[in-house]
């Protein structure tokens, strides 16, 4: 990595870290100009500055309120950067032939930020993503792949209590005879492999590279059962 590189990813990390809104927001601008790649700047600068701020919160250093503050930065950044790369997606009738993937997070969790960047990686690698954000209920889930016509549906629930949604889910689709339409995808940090496979979901991951992989291994899986 050049030093130039380095030393804006470090401010980046330091932005979180410090809590400071306006620096992150300059730093976005000044990396824009030195056409360094934002969601490399994502990745590498100001996430490591997250995971910081959450390990401190995890081991008591810092109050719910700083990293309340913090997240909210957090999502300022990631909004800018996906403003800034195109990654911002706007729900409607499309017809770009790509793949396409509708993201929510489940009824009663708040949690958004690892459902956001699974969009983003998923939007890098050509997926066409509709985000719902956040305390989707699995009826306006079901809906909103129908009036979409989407390929896969991906769950994220952060909370162990909101993890029985993802099952509600499955169960739902059965109920209106729209299951077998769909690829599901569930993720989220209580999320396991057994638990994707206990309620009947096709693909789990534990994270965003890891879910475009998945995503395509099973639209192709799809597609070779379909040709069979
Ligand atoms: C940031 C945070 C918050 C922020 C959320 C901001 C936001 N907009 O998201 C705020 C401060 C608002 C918050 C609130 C609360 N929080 Co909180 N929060 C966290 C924290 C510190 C980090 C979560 C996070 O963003 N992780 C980073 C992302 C990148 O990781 P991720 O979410 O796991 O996502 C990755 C993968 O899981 C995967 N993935 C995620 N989604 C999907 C979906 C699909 C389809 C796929 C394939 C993959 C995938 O890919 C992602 C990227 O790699 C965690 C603790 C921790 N260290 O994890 C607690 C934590 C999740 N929170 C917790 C709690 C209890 C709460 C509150 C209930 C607190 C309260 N008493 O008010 C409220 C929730 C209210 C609600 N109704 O939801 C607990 C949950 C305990 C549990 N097991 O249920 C945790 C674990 C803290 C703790 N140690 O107790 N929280």
């Amino acid at each position: 990595m050049s030093s130039d590189r380095a030393e804006i990813f470090e401010r980046a990390r330091l932005s979180i870290t410090e809590e400071d809104d306006d620096k992150a927001m300059e730093i976005i601008e000044e990396a824009a100009g030195d056409e360094i790649d934002l969601m490399e700047l994502l990745m590498e600068g100001f996430s490591a500055g997250n995971q910081e701020v959450m390990d401190r919160f995890d081991i008591g250093e810092i109050s719910v309120a700083e990293l309340l503050y913090a997240s909210d930065i957090m999502k300022e950044v990631t909004d800018e950067i996906f403003r800034r790369t195109g990654l911002n997606d706007t729900p409607g009738p499309v017809a770009t032939g790509k793949v396409r993937v509708l993201l929510a997070t489940v009824a009663g969790d708040i949690h958004d930020i690892g459902k956001s960047i699974v969009a983003a990686f998923l939007r890098n690698a050509g997926f066409e993503v509709i985000d719902l954000g956040c305390e989707v209920p699995v009826e306006a889930i079901a809906a909103a792949a129908r009036e979409f016509n989407v390929d896969i549906i991906g769950t994220s629930a952060i909370l162990t209590s909101s993890l029985k949604e993802q099952k509600k889910l499955e169960q739902y689709l059965r109920k209106i005879g729209d299951r077998d339409k769909y690829i599901t995808m569930v993720g989220g940090a209580p999320v396991t492999e057994r638990w994707a496979e206990k309620i009947g979901a096709d693909g789990y991951s534990e994270s965003a590279q890891d879910a475009v992989k998945k995503a395509l291994e099973l639209i192709q899986r799809k597609k070779q059962n379909s040709t069979e």
